[in-house]
């Protein structure tokens, strides 16, 4: 029995991106429109690192990546993809108009121009400035967690928390299940701040940053992106729930594997889990304290901090 709908996403931005979600899914509406509806909000603040407000690469660009994929396996993501405001919606043009899985760079930015999106001007948000010009001062790329700040303040582990000593959130990943009982997801993100110009993370890969099987469940990532696609890590948490786990032991048994394979190391980053299977049961695991997630039902809204392999 489906007890949709339910709709979940990560971080506390996480509860703004569920309430334009729930638009479409407290209507009866389809699942795909919600979780590109959903992660619009994002894209549309300015914050460290979702849509073109966010941090730069190294030499001062913002490169946005991002993917979105339905309960059929119909999936289409968009990476290094240059001053367009909705790449969530650029990875669904993609699915739903193109052949293909992904676009990157100008052709993906050539593709959304002819698609009608409005090319913006290249230039920073006034916070971004602010980071990049502090972080240009040292040009050190170091993602590293910041023990102190994922404590105190709930967020992630990387570059910029230590640069300004606060951030207001990390990628969005949603996954979630509609009044019909379909998964979708979506994914997007400027990647981790400062990174090498022309560096993908796990956000726009099908499999690492989002996973969707309408039969199973569907899963995001947040956190160190390379760690991510070792793992292929969204899939396997998929494939955890397809063997009989729960979202939450999946999530966990997926970041055991992380923890084992980067030995001491693991100290040093941060990678979440957040799942739904097709009964509309959610779970999280982090490696770290701090990750929280938002979730929203027909009785719920609230922020849960996710349980952690370190406490
Ligand atoms: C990346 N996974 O590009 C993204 C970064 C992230 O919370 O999730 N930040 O590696």
């Amino acid at each position: 029995k489906v007890s949709g709908p339910v709709v979940i996403s990560t971080w506390d931005a996480g509860l703004r991106a569920n309430k334009g979600a729930w638009e479409v899914l407290g209507n009866g509406g389809n699942v795909l429109d919600a979780v590109e509806k959903g992660v619009m909000v994002t894209e549309n603040e300015i914050n460290c690192c979702v849509g073109l407000g966010a941090n730069p690469d190294r030499d001062g660009f913002v490169t946005l990546d991002a993917c979105i994929m339905d309960h059929k396996f119909n999936c289409g993501s968009v990476a290094f993809l240059e001053r367009i405001k909705h790449p969530i919606s650029v990875a669904r043009k993609v699915m739903e108009k193109t052949p293909h899985v992904m676009l990157v760079g100008d052709g993906a930015q050539q593709f959304a121009v002819s698609e009608g999106f409005t090319l913006e001007p290249q230039e920073l948000s006034p916070d971004a400035k602010k980071s990049y010009e502090k972080w240009l001062q040292n040009s050190k790329y170091e993602p590293q967690i910041n023990r102190e700040n994922i404590e105190n303040k709930g967020h992630g582990p990387f570059a910029p928390a230590q640069i300004d000593g606060e951030w207001n959130h990390d990628t969005i990943g949603m996954v979630a299940l509609d009044a019909h009982g379909h998964l979708g997801g979506s994914c997007t993100t400027s990647g981790m701040g400062f990174k090498m110009r022309g560096r993908l993370g796990d956000s726009p890969i099908i499999g690492a940053g989002l996973y969707v099987d309408g039969e199973v469940g569907a899963c995001t990532a947040t956190g160190q992106g390379e760690d991510v696609i070792r793992v292929a890590g969204s899939h396997s948490v998929v494939e955890m729930m397809r063997q009989g786990f729960g979202p939450e032991l999946a999530c966990q048994k997926v970041i055991e594997r992380i923890v084992k394979i980067k030995g001491d190391d693991v100290k040093k980053i941060q990678v979440a889990f957040l799942a739904i299977n097709k009964n509309g049961v959610v779970g999280a695991f982090a490696i770290h304290k701090g990750f929280s997630y938002a979730i929203k039902t027909n009785t719920t809204e609230e922020l849960i901090a996710a349980k952690s392999w370190f406490s």
